[in-house]
């Protein structure tokens, strides 16, 4: 890993946050549950989810609180999505009204909110940036237009917010035989955020998850890492079973289980992202906010923070 990386692979511990208007459901839609995929598995109607984002309002979102917890259990960056498959902005973008200001009339900017609380507490932000969106048409009828438009909201996050990474998702034809994206798009995309922040790092998913593809590889839910590979590597975990917030998704990891998987990665060179789900207000609930309490005091008892 070179100087680029240098501090992402010595972070270790990272928080992802997954927020935005499917929390509104609180991972229930009449009898069929989800979470932050809950608009495409329960087959919500775009003039209902429309509906519901517009009642978003996250008004207990404490970026303070948030970054003191991720400080308090040892981990040393943020990844909050700015943009889920939903394609809802979580920053006052100018690129289209599907974002938290114009469409849901809530003022705050929680990123900005979230940058400066862990900025000033040396916590580095990340951004999640879904490539696939299934709110804006031309995702399927105009890509190069579509391109043109993530470009456009990529630029906004990178020059307003300069993160320290990018964590894109969604590249995938697994779920989505018709996902256009090639990797010539990743590497016209990887050479478009370079050209605006070198020093930026960013999670393979930019591309086809080669080897060559951004900086890291991204296993999910699994204790990947061994052997060590050449790239780095960062597992992404939740702390019960969903990323975004379900009320009924209560069975909560114990601080002894995530200090094993941290230590389990760690020991292979691997970093954790583990994930909090805000409630539609913001908060964090106390099963996450919990379990990653206990995760701190395990740090602090035994020396490792
Ligand atoms: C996946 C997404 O589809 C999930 O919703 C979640 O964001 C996970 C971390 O990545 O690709």
């Amino acid at each position: 890993s070179g100087p680029r990386t240098r501090w992402f692979d010595e972070a270790r511990f990272g928080m992802f946050i997954h927020f935005g208007p499917y929390a509104v459901y609180q991972g229930q839609y009449g009898t069929c549950r989800d979470a932050e995929w809950i608009k495409r598995q329960c087959n919500i109607p775009w003039s209902d989810y429309e509906a519901r984002a517009a009642t978003f309002n996250p008004a207990s979102f404490d970026a303070n609180a948030i970054v003191q917890m991720a400080k308090q259990a040892g981990q040393k960056y943020i990844v909050i999505t700015s943009k889920h498959h939903d394609g809802f902005a979580m920053w006052p973008t100018r690129v289209n009204r599907w974002n938290l200001r114009d469409h849901a009339g809530f003022s705050r900017d929680l990123l900005r909110e979230l940058k400066d609380a862990a900025t000033a507490n040396g916590i580095r932000l990340g951004f999640y940036y879904s490539i696939w969106d299934w709110h804006d048409p031309d995702f399927v009828a105009n890509f190069p237009a579509y391109v043109t438009k993530m470009k456009a909201q990529l630029q906004e996050l990178v020059t307003d917010y300069d993160p320290a990474l990018l964590w894109f998702d969604g590249e995938w034809t697994e779920t989505n035989p018709t996902n256009p994206w090639s990797e010539q798009n990743g590497e016209d995309l990887e050479r478009f955020v370079r050209g605006i922040s070198p020093q930026i790092v960013t999670n393979n998913r930019i591309g086809k998850r080669r080897p060559v593809d951004g900086d890291y590889g991204t296993p999910e839910q699994a204790l990947a890492g061994s052997p060590p590979s050449a790239q780095l590597q960062e597992t992404c975990m939740t702390i019960n079973n969903t990323w975004g917030y379900a009320a009924w998704d209560t069975s909560f990891k114990t601080p002894t289980q995530l200090v094993r998987d941290l230590a389990n990665l760690t020991s292979n060179g691997a970093n954790l992202l583990l994930n909090i789900g805000p409630t539609p207000t913001g908060a964090v609930t106390a099963g996450q906010s919990g379990a990653l309490n206990g995760v701190g005091n395990w740090m602090t008892t035994n020396g490792a923070a």
